[in-house]
């Protein structure tokens, strides 16, 4: 089998960069190792920047998202019992939208379905060759058999246990990484949000996270040790930690019912560089991990997409290779200043086990700048919402 871009994993990136290539003419073929339920099962980011709102409307899947997603004009950071309000419209004019990434997908499967996109599922032991020549190629495992599937480009779209990244040597590859001493249990409930915007909160106890899908499904987060097993938090001791990490005014209007998933998630901060290697180029989880205080894991996988699908539409319409060219470092620029605001959000909401009582004094100053200083909260808003492309 030939085409001209294959891509390796079916998540958020490998779906959008498959649309948006389709569109402008250029063949894909998507190899994904789940099935589509699969992928659809995940319950993962909620929040979308304004650059990735306009992309997936430019792909053609944006009539759901603008009838069911949820504008947000701001959010909430708390401080014990302090509610600290940066307002995105007046900070810095922009605004996010809320809509989950498992609609996104959802949305992005089915625009895929209507225009006759090549995707094929449950592929085994995908291997990429040749990937310094002019003939890569990419071989799997479906069926009981090896298949080979060529190409001009290979797209790593495969997140950060694929095998793309790993494709690249050692000798040329470099990984910067950080691993934070906890981690998120998240618990998605069909109940009504806490409050219309999300709150994030810096409690002695530790990191609480309120966020929503949809006015009747909540989506709530505790930081909790790495050491911790999602079998050892019932539903009731979740709400109780959660209610006592948040200030009791907004604690009393909680409403609580039965988890419909939980999970927890570690926390990293991670890049690999580059992200081009010959005909490889690497999006999204693939190439970083943000930890989620920035809500940034799925935006830079779309602003990584935009790239590349300019690069290619360039390349293949043109025969302008520049753009191309000059992937891997406008995509790192950008990842790393999203790193840097995750990481300082991070930082600064956290209960670092190590911290002395001088570090919860910075976290507390940090959070008074941001409550009184328009400078400091149009910093945070202009990177919340999302830097240009
Ligand atoms: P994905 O979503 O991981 O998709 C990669 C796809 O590649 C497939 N795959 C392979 N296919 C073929 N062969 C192989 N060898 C393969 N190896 C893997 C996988 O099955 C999968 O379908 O990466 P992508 O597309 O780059 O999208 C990135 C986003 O999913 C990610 O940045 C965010 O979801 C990060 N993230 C969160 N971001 C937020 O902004 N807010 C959150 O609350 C949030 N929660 C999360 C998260 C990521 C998580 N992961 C990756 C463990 C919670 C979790 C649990
Ligand atoms: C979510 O709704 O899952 C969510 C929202 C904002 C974040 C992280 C996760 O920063």
């Amino acid at each position: 089998m030939r085409t001209q871009v294959a891509i390796i994993g079916g998540g958020p990136s490998g779906l959008l960069l498959s649309q948006l290539l389709n569109r402008a003419g250029i063949e894909t073929v998507v190899l994904e190792r789940q099935s589509r339920e699969h992928v659809l099962s995940r319950i993962r980011a909620g929040v979308l920047e304004r650059g990735t709102v306009d992309m997936l409307k430019r792909a053609g899947v944006g009539a759901r998202m603008a009838r069911e997603g949820q504008p947000h004009h701001g959010c909430f950071l708390t401080h014990d019992q302090q509610m600290i309000r940066i307002d995105f419209t007046e900070a810095c004019g922009a605004e996010v939208m809320v809509y989950g990434q498992t609609e996104v997908t959802r949305d992005l499967y089915a625009a895929q379905d209507e225009i006759g996109a090549k995707h094929i599922h449950g592929v085994a032991n995908v291997a990429l060759h040749d990937l310094d020549s002019a003939q890569p190629h990419v071989t799997y495992d479906l069926d009981g058999s090896t298949h080979r599937l060529d190409c001009d480009f290979i797209a790593g779209c495969d997140g950060f246990h694929g095998v793309s990244r790993k494709s690249i040597p050692d000798t040329v590859r470099r990984e910067y990484e950080k691993v934070y001493p906890f981690g998120w249990l998240g618990v998605l409930s069909e109940t009504p949000p806490l409050h219309e915007e999300l709150i994030y909160a810096n409690h002695p106890r530790g990191f609480a996270l309120a966020s929503m899908r949809n006015p009747m499904l909540s989506r709530y987060y505790i930081q909790v040790p790495l050491t911790d097993k999602v079998e050892d938090w019932s539903d009731a001791a979740f709400w109780s930690e959660f209610r006592a990490r948040i200030p009791d005014e907004t604690a009393a209007k909680l409403v609580t019912g039965p988890s419909i998933e939980k999970s927890i998630a570690p926390l990293r901060s991670f890049v690999s560089e580059p992200m081009r290697y010959g005909a490889l180029f690497l999006c999204g989880d693939a190439a970083h991990i943000v930890p989620p205080t920035g809500a940034k894991g799925l935006n830079l996988a779309a602003s990584d997409v935009h790239y590349l699908s300019e690069g290619l539409i360039a390349y293949y319409g043109d025969k302008d290779s520049a753009a191309l060219e000059a992937y891997s470092q406008k995509a790192l620029a950008r990842v790393w200043q999203a790193m840097r605001f995750s990481w300082s959000v991070t930082t600064m909401m956290h209960h670092f086990p190590e911290h002395s009582d001088f570090d919860r004094q910075m976290q507390r100053v940090e959070l008074m700048q941001l409550a009184t200083d328009p400078v400091a909260q149009r910093l945070f808003a202009t990177n919340y919402t999302g830097l240009p492309y």
